[in-house]
């Protein structure tokens, strides 16, 4: 369940540094190293799967968690109101191939995003 060459595999492992917020059995959280807002955090699974298609194929209730993963790091560093995003596919902008949720929040955003 883990590929050796993604490097949030190596994240979730501990083998590459990154400012990790959350830390549970089946999910990880960390800092994005490119951060768009105040706010901006990658909720992974620890299961490596390419993309939220894909993990929602290999077992759904991993959005659930995700979700609830997100609102713990939002609201515990005071933000009641915050996006989700999952980039599916490089034609979105996905650049990282295990499935990650960005958690963004602390500024205006527009809609539809860019
Ligand atoms: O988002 C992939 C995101 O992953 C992008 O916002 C940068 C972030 N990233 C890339 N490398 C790292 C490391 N080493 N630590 C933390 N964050 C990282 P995507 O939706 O695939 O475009």
């Amino acid at each position: 369940m883990t590929d050796p060459d993604c490097l949030f595999c190596k994240i979730v492992a501990g083998d590459i540094p990154a400012e990790v917020v959350h830390t549970g059995e089946r999910t990880v959280a960390f800092r994005d190293i490119n951060p768009q807002a105040p706010l901006h955090v990658l909720v992974v699974p620890r299961d490596h799967e390419p993309n939220a298609a894909a993990s929602a194929d290999a077992d759904a209730s991993m959005f659930a968690e995700i979700a609830t993963t997100a609102r713990a790091v939002a609201t515990g560093e005071g933000y009641d109101d915050y996006r989700l995003v999952f980039n599916t596919g490089s034609g979105v902008g996905q650049t990282v191939f295990h499935t990650h949720c960005h958690v963004l929040a602390g500024r205006p955003m527009g809609w539809p995003p860019g």
